[in-house]
């Protein structure tokens, strides 16, 4: 095993480095199957359609040691939205963080892997739960870490029912007050929230208009496409002076039909029949996905 994960391959389009990311994802969405059906519920939709992402992250562009989880110079992933968790295990199972074998705890009493995630859990970085806490915590790391001028950066993911949680934009006016550019917001779009989508719920569009005018770089993009994220980390990462913004527009559920068309399922409980069918779902749509490069 490698004990520093150093990220970044030297041309990061290059068709092995993606081919390898989607094996990462798809093996995290196996996870994840794998957790919410031993309790036979969970936040399995966020965790789906986040593993895009979180392979980019974990397994391409993040620095950080395995074996020395409080190295001062590690990249921080903070994860704002707690009950998204169930994703993140899954990236620390396969980022030899946490046991695999211990994903079989999630959701289970006395378990590390609680449904909403906290700091006790190895790899998490704050506490989860209440909503709109992570990006000024991640503010206020990035500028700790670069008081103590350390190359290390934040990436913080965030939902979009977390755009309507004033504490986000008083973190983002900060933000690029203090020029934060190792600084990565990460929006998770996926236009459902508890009680419904997004857009019914309380609009928060145009997203993009708003963080740029709050003095971020954006981009917007689609957050199940792994050469979309790797460009557009490209183009973040050559950007100096401001901090980076990345809109991602996904799909609750991603990869599991039987999830992706649920009207509400920012919750899920499955019947127990349903799980071999969310299987072999699963493994069809990595097949296609394979077969479409
Ligand atoms: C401050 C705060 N208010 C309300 C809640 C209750 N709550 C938990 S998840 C959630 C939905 C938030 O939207 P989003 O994260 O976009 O949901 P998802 O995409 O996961 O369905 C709400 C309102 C909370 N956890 N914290
Ligand atoms: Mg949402």
């Amino acid at each position: 095993m490698k004990e520093v994960f150093m990220g970044r391959a030297e041309n990061c389009l290059a068709a092995p480095v993606i081919r390898s990311l989607k094996a990462r994802a798809k093996q995290l969405r196996r996870h994840v199957l794998r957790m919410a059906e031993r309790v036979g519920q969970g936040y399995v939709g966020q965790g789906l359609g986040i593993a895009d992402l979180l392979a980019v992250l974990y397994f391409h562009e993040m620095r950080y040691d395995a074996t020395r989880l409080d190295w001062p110079d590690r990249d921080r992933f903070v994860l704002s939205i707690g009950h998204y968790s169930i994703g993140l295990y899954a990236a620390l199972a396969e980022a030899a963080i946490l046991p695999i074998e211990e994903l079989d705890t999630y959701g289970a009493d006395g378990s590390r892997l609680e449904m909403c995630g906290s700091e006790t859990t190895p790899g998490f970085e704050i506490n989860g739960g209440s909503l709109g806490q992570g990006l000024p915590q991640a503010v206020g790391m990035a500028l700790g870490v670069r008081l103590d001028g350390r190359p290390a950066r934040i990436f913080c993911l965030l939902s979009d029912g977390e755009l309507q949680e004033g504490a986000t934009w008083e973190a983002a006016l900060a933000a690029s007050h203090y020029r934060l550019d190792n600084l990565f917001a990460f929006i998770d779009c996926n236009n459902q929230q508890a009680d419904g989508p997004t857009e019914k719920v309380m609009s928060i569009e145009p997203v993009e208009d708003k963080w740029a005018a709050f003095g971020w770089q954006v981009q917007r993009i689609d957050g199940n496409d792994i050469a979309s994220i790797l460009a557009a980390l490209e183009q973040a990462l050559a950007a100096q002076d401001k901090p980076h913004a990345m809109v991602l527009d996904t799909l609750m559920g991603k990869g599991v039909p039987l999830f992706e068309q649920r009207a509400k399922s920012h919750f899920i409980r499955v019947d127990a029949a349903e799980w071999e069918l969310a299987r072999k779902q699963l493994e069809e749509s990595n097949k296609e996905m394979d077969k479409n490069g």
